[in-house]
């Protein structure tokens, strides 16, 4: 089906006229849609991966209840949160006939994102940002459905790990004995940290699960944050895998898949900055098991990627997008010199934390 045939299924202001494609995802594809008597793109329309996220309705429906949410809150809420357009039948979503799903939301205008955070001020807001959005979230109480099974539990994560390993898929675990190593020596470590989100002493709440830098939309007039995107991973988890996440994206002074190692660090200064920004809002939520790991979370998520792309390239390539065939590789190796860099910088970090 044609992209402009599937964006006029869509309850749109105006017929589409044109459809260009948007975004480095490694999941969904996403496109700007611009409509007839309009410039500049009106709406987002994306293809749904409904492999990795086998409940796309359920999905849908986790998004609108939460945006509605935040739009109840917030002074513009057809900036400071996404909007969900739905299909002219009022599905939150359209299935076309090869079984794939498509979803429309509002473009937000004057905004920007991000790749990479390069001056601690983008990293405050971005801080700011995600304690905002999970200010906004606290007093949501209806249940969300588990769009990825375990997606962030470590010993879910871990138990596939060792599956995966002893599966095997692409006969690839030979040749790369170092790096598996890389993940069996901190298992035992992460897993004592998880025990106490099991045993409940750190609490649950809900997350948006996929903070990297480029799930946030700043304003283009005066980088301000205006708000999270993406919210497909929207679930119940710790907040914080959310911070870890955004610690891994938002210090890393190199690529996610950077092939020059001596790129990679954590910086200690966007690590501040962030932290700032994002206690300037959620300072007086925090528990205190919450306070204590804020730091680690870091150690804890950035390990997990390592995991994950790993274990995507020991399975053959079959999660993430790839630009080229050992990229899952680079990426494992790039994310272990940034996991090292924090594990080198933790007492560091923790006294900052303290600190506050
Ligand atoms: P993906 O799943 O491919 O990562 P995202 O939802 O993160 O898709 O969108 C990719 C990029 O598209 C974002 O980083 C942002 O630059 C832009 N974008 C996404 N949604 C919007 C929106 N509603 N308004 C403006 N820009 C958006
Ligand atoms: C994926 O979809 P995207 O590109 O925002 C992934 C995240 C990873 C990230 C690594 C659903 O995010 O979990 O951290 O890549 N999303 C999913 O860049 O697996
Ligand atoms: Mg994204």
């Amino acid at each position: 089906m044609e992209l402009l045939e599937l964006a006029s299924r869509f309850a749109l202001k105006a017929n589409p006229v044109e459809i260009k494609p948007l975004g480095e995802g490694f999941i969904n594809d996403t496109y700007l849609v611009y409509v007839e008597g309009s410039d500049s793109p009106e709406y987002i329309l994306q293809r749904k991966n409904h492999i990795v996220f086998p409940d796309v309705p359920a999905m849908m429906d986790n998004i609108k209840k939460v945006t509605e949410h935040i739009k109840s809150k917030v002074t513009d809420p057809l900036r400071d949160t996404l909007t969900v357009i739905p299909a002219k039948d009022g599905k939150l979503y359209f299935k076309d006939g090869n079984g794939n799903f498509w979803a429309v939301c509002l473009f937000i205008k004057g905004s920007k994102s991000f790749d990479r955070a390069d001056n601690p001020e983008l990293a405050y807001q971005g801080g700011k940002g995600l304690g905002a959005f999970h200010k906004q979230v606290s007093d949501f109480s209806e249940p969300l459905v588990e769009v990825i099974k375990g997606f962030h539990n470590m010993r879910f994560r871990i138990n596939q790990w060792e599956e995966c390993v002893k599966r095997n898929a692409a006969g690839r675990a030979a040749s790369i004995q170092e790096e598996i190593s890389w993940v069996e020596s901190r298992k035992d470590k992460i897993l004592d940290f998880w025990k106490q989100v099991e045993d409940g002493t750190i609490p649950m709440r809900v997350t948006h699960n996929d903070t990297k830098i480029s799930n946030f939309l700043f304003n283009e007039a005066d980088g301000s944050l205006l708000c999270a995107i993406d919210l497909d991973t929207m679930m119940s988890s710790t907040l914080l895998n959310d911070l870890g996440d955004a610690f891994r994206s938002y210090t890393n002074t190199g690529a996610e898949d950077d092939q020059n190692l001596d790129n990679v660090s954590m910086s200690m200064d966007m690590f501040k900055a962030y932290v700032e920004g994002y206690m300037s809002e959620m300072k007086d939520s925090l528990s205190e098991s919450e306070k204590k790991y804020l730091a680690f979370s870091g150690i804890v998520i950035t390990y997990e990627q390592v995991l994950r792309f790993l274990m995507d390239y020991i399975d053959g390539d079959i999660y993430y997008k790839t630009k080229y065939p050992e990229h899952n590789l680079v990426r494992t190796r790039a994310q272990y010199k940034l996991l090292q860099s924090m594990e080198e910088q933790l007492p560091q970090m923790e006294a900052f934390v303290n600190s506050l």
